[in-house]
């Protein structure tokens, strides 16, 4: 047996394991004991994370539309139809009726070839990726507030944290490497720990205050806990006075956020947000954690902006095990927007409306006239496509099928386009919509970095062959390029990519493969001699000073009805990810959640005879699905709580595709649906 040293597939803690090879397969996985994240521990995905590698259903040939169904072809014959009819509708179109669609489970190599494909061949900025679904209101408002999108601190910091704020994060589910250094501090060292979420999440049994708001109201609660910050005095007068712009503003905004205003709309009781306030603002070192449940919400910005003024007012943000800290979901969702897999911005956040930044791309790309316009979000894909104005898609690595909002449209949109192209490692439900399908090398089989959710930039290594003909993502856009007649990106080798990157990105600007052996660097990390950065904004912020942007709280898009009674909130479970095309063809993590199911309290279900294991239709306004109850007190009354993993009871078939008007992102934390047991 042979050991190669890679980085795991699954989530943004980004963990170093070892893949045991045996005959060309890879056989086990097993943590890196030095790794610092991993430190000789893995959750139950990394453990497994070799198993669907070997899956006889891996696509293993390019495949080809035929009679309603698929037949393989050659490579050639492949990559031929695929470049012909790309540039068929670009002259015919012109360059935005195409869309490209990156992945943040693929490398920010190929991410790089993926924006550089759509903008340097095609000449249009309509490319994006999983980020739009999840972190896109990060990426804005912490730019906005602070001048960086990105996690402010390291997780080893946690270890020396003494408060935890944790709200729309089940991080012990999610993040499981993360959840357990904030379960560890408090078990070990007492340090405190605030949980604000709906849902009576794992982490709220070690919560020194856990406060249950409404789905949707988090700029209330955020709003209010400055309110008595400001109020008592406990804000940080000089730090505002030396690093922020802006505070006046903040406390006129916060005035009427009285804890009593706060609970009528939030229903947290106003000694608990008092206590919270105060405990927040008296310790030194306090660490905001946040996700999902913070930004997937048509508020999302807001919700963030609010989370970093909160940080500003009690001087948090600047020094060690104290910050805001968004925890980035997909393995390289942090690298495929660092990247460049978003329409607005070249690598290292480097604005496609900035003549200079253009014109520096366009040199080392020896390409003329690259696209000025900010490009089409994931969610305006679709739409634009539905509407029949958007002809052409090119999809790496994601399956918004089963993602994406309202699923039913997503699906009209894919049947109306005039040429689809995937790059899969499976038959996903996306996949079935293709005209080409092209087979993709897993993260096991080729080389390549990923960024983790603490900006640590890490290796990837090719550990087996790529299975059957299947080629690594970067080949295949490198080769997509090359028959389009561009000559721009032969590579022999992911190193060269990087070496482009590095040249282009000033974050990276200091990195190579040498320097990223064996565990990686943490941007930003600008020069050869730097040693990366640990936590940012040290002394000064990225922007220079903070600035504080008041939001005043706007209810959620969808609520609750007399016909459509309950709120519906989504998200994930422990043992599966995403759309399931990986971790159901685990054995270990299907055994244990085999199928979807809807959390419904018990008062509800008793109101509706509904009991454990009851077959219910839930139904929304734009869909309805069929899955059994698991009744339990982890939702409030009022709420459900369906998983987005199971295509056969796909909650995105009830979603509500209202969008953050900024960030794009959709609702999914919350929408109205009626519930009736099924009786047969
Ligand atoms: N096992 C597993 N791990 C994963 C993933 C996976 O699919 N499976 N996916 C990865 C990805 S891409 C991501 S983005 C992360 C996501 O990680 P998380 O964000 O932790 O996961 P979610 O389940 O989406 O929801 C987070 C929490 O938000 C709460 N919530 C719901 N509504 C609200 C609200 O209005 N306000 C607040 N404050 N909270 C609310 C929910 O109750 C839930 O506890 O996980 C990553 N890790
Ligand atoms: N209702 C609801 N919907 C949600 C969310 C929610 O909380 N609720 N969360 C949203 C969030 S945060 C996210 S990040 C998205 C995720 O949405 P997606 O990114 O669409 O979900 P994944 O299942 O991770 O899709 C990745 C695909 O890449 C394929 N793949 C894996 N490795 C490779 C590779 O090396 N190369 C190629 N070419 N393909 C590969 C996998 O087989 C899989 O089909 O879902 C969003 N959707
Ligand atoms: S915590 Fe995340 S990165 Fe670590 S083993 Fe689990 S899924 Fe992989
Ligand atoms: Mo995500």
């Amino acid at each position: 047996m042979a050991r190669v040293l890679t980085t795991c597939i699954y989530c943004g803690c980004g963990c170093g394991l070892y893949l045991e090879t045996e005959d060309g397969m890879v056989v086990g996985s097993y943590p890196s004991r030095n790794h610092p994240v991993s430190k000789g521990a893995l959750c139950v995905k990394g453990w497994n994370a070799y198993e669907f590698v070997n899956m006889l259903d891996r696509l293993n040939a390019p495949l080809i539309k035929s009679n309603g169904g698929f037949k393989e072809v050659g490579w050639d014959k492949a990559l031929d139809v695929v470049s012909k009819r790309l540039l068929e509708i670009k002259e015919k179109y012109g360059p935005d009726a195409l869309g490209f669609l990156s992945s943040a489970k693929t490398t920010n190599e190929e991410n790089f070839l993926m924006m550089k494909l759509a903008r340097a061949v095609f000449k249009t900025n309509n490319v994006d990726h999983c980020a739009r679904l999840c972190h896109a209101p990060t990426v804005v408002g912490l730019a906005a507030t602070f001048g960086s999108g990105a996690m402010t601190n390291t997780i080893s910091e946690f270890e020396d944290a003494d408060l935890f704020l944790v709200t729309g994060s089940d991080t012990t589910e999610q993040h499981p490497l993360i959840g357990s250094r904030i379960i560890n501090a408090v078990n070990d060292r007492g340090a405190r720990l605030i949980v604000v979420d709906p849902r009576k999440i794992e982490l709220a049994k070690y919560a020194t205050i856990y406060m249950a708001q409404d789905n949707g109201t988090d700029v209330a609660w955020i709003n209010g806990m400055m309110n008595v910050i400001i109020k008592e005095g406990l804000y940080a007068q000089k730090y505002i006075e030396e690093r922020t712009e802006n505070f006046e503003e903040l406390k006129r905004a916060v005035e009427q956020y009285t804890p009593e205003y706060v609970q009528k709309i939030t229903k947290i009781p106003c000694n608990l947000l008092i206590q919270a306030a105060r405990l927040y603002a008296k310790t030194k070192k306090a660490m905001i954690v946040y996700s999902m449940g913070i930004t997937q919400h048509t508020t999302g910005v807001d919700n963030v902006k609010s989370l970093a003024n909160l940080a500003m007012l009690t001087a948090h943000v600047g020094f060690a095990s104290t910050g805001v800290n968004p925890l980035r979901g997909q393995n390289n969702v942090q690298g495929a927007c660092d990247i460049g897999a978003l329409p607005d911005v070249f690598s290292g956040y480097q604005k496609v409306t900035d003549d200079a930044v253009r014109a520096k791309f366009e040199r080392k790309w020896e390409v003329e006239n690259l696209p000025a316009k900010p490009g089409l979000t994931v969610t305006e894909i679709f739409k634009k496509a539905r509407e029949g104005k958007l002809k052409g898609l090119y999809i790496m690595g994601e399956n918004p099928v089963i993602s994406d909002p309202d699923a039913n449209h997503v699906r009209q949109a894919l049947e109306k386009l005039e040429f689809f192209v995937i790059q899969e490692i499976f038959l996903s439900d996306t996949a079935q919509y293709a005209d080409v399908i092209l087979p993709a090398a897993s993260f096991a089989e080729k080389d390549g970095t990923f960024t983790n959710t603490e900006r640590r930039v890490e290796r990837i290594r090719k550990a087996i062959e790529p299975v059957g003909e299947a080629k690594a993502d970067w080949e295949i856009l490198s080769e997509i390029a090359r028959r389009c007649g561009y000559k721009g990106m032969d590579y022999s080798d992911p190193s060269q990519i990087m070496d482009e990157i590095v040249q282009l990105t000033p974050i990276y600007g200091g990195m190579n493969y040498e320097r990223l052996d064996p565990f990686g660097l943490q941007w930003p990390c600008p020069s050869k001699d730097h040693p990366g950065t640990v936590y940012l904004h040290k002394d000064k912020f990225a922007k220079g000073k903070g600035t504080f942007m008041p939001c005043v709280y706007v209810a959620a898009d969808e609520l609750p009805d007399d016909e459509y009674n309950f709120v519906l909130s989504t998200g994930r479970v422990y043992w599966h990810w995403h759309t399931g095309t990986m971790t159901r063809r685990t054995s270990t993590l299907n055994r244990e959640v085999p199928t979807g199911f809807v959390e419904i309290n018990p008062k509800d279900a008793e109101k509706l005879n509904i009991k454990k294991g009851s077959r219910v239709k839930i139904a929304s306004r734009r869909g309805e699905i069929e899955t059994k109850a698991l009744v339990t007190e982890k939702v409030k009354e009022g709420s459900v709580f369906v998983p987005f993993h199971f295509s056969e009871a796909a909650a995105n078939v009830l979603t509500n595709p209202a969008v953050d008007p900024v960030a794009k992102i959709p609702e999914y934390k919350v929408c109205a649906v009626k519930i009736e047991k099924v009786t047969s």
